[in-house]
């Protein structure tokens, strides 16, 4: 082996082993709703030495990188069989991306990816891109990944190699390394943000999803949806209700959608979502919560106003820069709630909360009530209970 060799391989293992068995940190004291942890769980590094090495000194005598990870990010989440999986939307340098499941002890570090990535089948029609993969344990036995397909729109005029069309994949599995794919998700409209709810209603599969004008532009989608179908082995959505409304001068005026599906807990279903608005420097993705009612999970209850979580710091910068977006969150049994989000379409992250803060967050903080003025009125009225005792 060339010495060269050799040592590039030494120093790159030890810094890989390094990064992805640090400890990780909640960042104290917080704001009481969650705590942020000090480090990113997943980046680009974090992907195995030998994804991204040819460790043949013979044809890789300079021991450079042959297969460039550019980002790992919007990741599904799931506990299976006592470890905390994430179902990563991994990029190549290519800027395709593709699925790949890491675990972790305890859900805040030491993520480790599981040696090969997933291979997701294609239909008839292959899919150009894939990526954001909602993970939904369904009562019917099955686990269901549902994430979006991304292909050249065919009727683009010559020349534009831009438009494409969104639509939701669906694939299962049993042991999250052989899946099964299914046809795409038909609806109306392109889809994006689609998430299959983990129980039957009415006796059929029911989905949250996101009606959009085209492949960015949500436009009149009017927010979240919802729709049934009937056989999963050919999903249609043929009526399809907004739940969750964008407004004007909201964190969602432009877009949203649905996060990972609900958790459902005691006082209703807790969803987790992004909402989108426009400003002078672009886009920019925050994240939501909302609760609807446990016998009809269409019905809202309660809406804290604006973000529970926004880019901070060395979140705010990445590829995509200031977005956060979230499809994964794990309740654990004991109510502790990890909340998987990705930063600028970069890096992946956890907030740890439990049930119980989350569903005082969202019944005790006022909604949106949409002017200044009673804004000023609702934080009057808590100074006052404060100051005035
Ligand atoms: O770049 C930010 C996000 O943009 C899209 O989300 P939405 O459809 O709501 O605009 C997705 O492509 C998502 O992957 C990405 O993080």
């Amino acid at each position: 082996m060339n010495t060269l060799f050799s040592q590039r391989l030494e120093a790159v293992t030890a810094e890989y082993e390094n990064l992805i068995t640090l400890k990780n940190e909640p960042v104290l004291p917080g704001n009481g709703i969650f705590e942020r942890y000090k480090n990113p769980i997943l980046t680009a590094a974090h992907a195995p030495v030998f994804w991204r090495y040819d460790m043949n000194p013979e044809t890789n005598p300079y021991f450079m990188e042959r297969f460039g990870i550019n980002g790992t990010f919007n990741a599904g989440a799931i506990k299976w069989n006592g470890r905390y999986i994430l179902a990563v939307r991994v990029e190549g340098n290519d800027r395709k991306s593709f699925f790949a499941i890491t675990e972790s002890p305890n859900g805040v570090d030491n993520f480790r990816f599981w040696d090969y990535p997933v291979t997701m089948p294609e239909t008839e029609d292959p899919d150009t891109n894939v990526y954001d993969m909602r993970l939904t344990a369904h009562e019917d036995g099955w686990i269901y990944g549902i994430f979006c397909t991304e292909r050249k729109e065919p009727n683009a005029p010559a020349g534009d190699l831009s438009s494409a069309v969104a639509a939701a994949g669906i694939a299962r599995t049993k042991d999250l390394k052989t899946w099964e794919r299914l046809p795409d998700l038909k609806s109306k409209s392109q889809q994006r943000n689609v998430v299959l709810h983990p129980e039957f209603v009415d006796g059929k599969y029911a989905f949250y999803t996101r009606p959009q004008d085209g492949f960015i532009d949500a436009g009149s989608g009017g927010g979240i949806g919802w729709g049934l179908v009937d056989d999963i082995n050919n999903a249609e959505i043929k009526d399809e209700k907004i739940i969750n409304f964008r407004h004007y001068h909201t964190i969602k005026e432009l877009k949203n959608g649905e996060g990972p599906h609900p958790i459902k807990t005691s006082k209703g279903w807790l969803h987790l979502a992004h909402g989108v608005r426009a400003c002078a420097a672009g886009l920019r993705y925050v994240l939501y919560v909302y609760l609807t009612d446990l016998e009809d999970p269409t019905k809202l209850i309660a809406e804290p106003a604006g973000h529970i979580l926004a880019p901070s710091g060395k979140e705010r910068v990445g590829d995509v820069s200031n977005v956060l977006f979230t499809n994964g969150w794990i309740a654990d049994e004991d109510g502790t709630v990890y909340l998987y989000y990705a930063s600028s379409d970069t890096r992946m992250h956890v907030a740890v909360s439990s049930v119980d803060r989350l569903l005082d967050y969202c019944l005790n903080t006022a909604p949106d009530a949409y002017r200044s003025a009673a804004l000023v009125e609702i934080l009057t009225t808590l100074i006052k209970k404060n100051l005035e005792k």
